[in-house]
């Protein structure tokens, strides 16, 4: 029997839709959540991006605000505006779109923006914070993936949970909530070190792809039964289609669908979600200004 297709697209949209009310209470105190979305260069993926995630800002009455730079846009102009924006109260979010450009220290820029409006939740506090356990904005993209799995009520308690991807916005942060308390799978990562990545892939109840390479998860990868989660997203050569490109994962779609329990399409699966969760980490940073709220 083939997988059950999971339907991102919708879950995101039950996300979204829970997070209105919020909004329309915020607005009630005269609060307007807003993120400041800064995008560097014009990588057409990115404009993509940060294009729908205004657009789903909007759409749940929140606003952002948008800022473009020029590919070669210096670190230091770059680290001006942020500063800006860390001392704007009326910006709540702060977004860098990455990847950023290679003469621009990544890490330098994740680093400057203040922690309370770091709703990618990839400054190192963040990341500290959620490897401790701790409360704090979430990464978007992994947080989306933990969603997907409770709305679709997959068990994970003692699940083995593979993820292939070590990467700081995926991989890395997905492994480390994954083996929390809350979640509770057993995980084995893997990445480009890794010898003989069939023989841990087909021990995993939870298979999670987030490389950046097509079709790199075969059928015969997949244990029968499991949950395959499909985190790439890659732009492939189609000259059959409008745009000259298509959208494929990391997972060979069509034969995995045959193994599979659960699979993530592409697109429609992880990518909503990560949007999903952004619109919610921006909320909450403005929520967290009024201080504790009652409900
Ligand atoms: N700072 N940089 C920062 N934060 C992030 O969370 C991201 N990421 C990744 C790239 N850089 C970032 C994203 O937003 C990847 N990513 C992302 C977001 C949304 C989608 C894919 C990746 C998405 O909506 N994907 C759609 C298809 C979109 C299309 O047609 O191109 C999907 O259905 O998968």
């Amino acid at each position: 029997m083939a997988a059950q297709i999971i339907d991102g697209k919708e879950i995101a949209r039950k996300v979204r839709e829970r997070l209105i009310p919020r909004v329309a209470n915020l607005q009630q105190q005269g609060v307007a959540p807003c993120l400041a979305v800064i995008l560097v260069g014009t990588d057409p993926a990115s404009v993509s991006y940060v294009t729908a995630k205004e657009r789903a800002l909007a759409e749940v009455g929140m606003t952002s605000r948008d800022i473009r730079l020029p590919a070669d846009t210096t670190e230091e102009a770059l680290l001006e505006h942020i500063r800006d924006l860390n001392g704007d109260p009326a910006v709540h979010g702060i977004l860098v779109q990455l990847p950023l450009p290679s003469h621009i220290d990544e890490e330098r820029i994740l680093m400057a923006i203040d922690p309370a409006k770091d709703v990618d939740g990839f400054h190192p506090l963040s990341v500290g914070n959620m490897v401790l356990g701790r409360k704090t904005f979430l990464p978007c993209t992994p947080h989306g993936v933990l969603v997907l799995l409770r709305e679709l009520g997959i068990p994970t308690k003692g699940a083995h949970a593979v993820v292939v991807g070590r990467s700081n916005i995926v991989g890395r942060p997905l492994a480390n909530l994954l083996s929390g308390k809350d979640i509770n799978a057993t995980v084995t990562v893997c990445h480009t070190g890794t010898r003989d990545l069939a023989s841990f892939t087909r021990q995993a109840d939870i298979l999670i792809a987030a490389v950046g390479r097509p079709h790199l998860i075969t059928a015969d990868m997949v244990k029968p039964g499991a949950v395959v989660i499909d985190v790439g997203v890659n732009r492939v050569e189609d000259p059959q289609s409008k745009k000259g490109y298509r959208l494929v994962g990391d997972v060979d779609f069509d034969a995995v669908l045959q193994v599979a329990s659960y699979i993530t399409p592409v697109p429609g699966g992880v990518g909503p979600m990560t949007i999903a969760m952004l619109l919610q980490n921006v909320l909450e940073a403005a929520e967290s200004r009024l201080g504790p709220v009652c409900r």
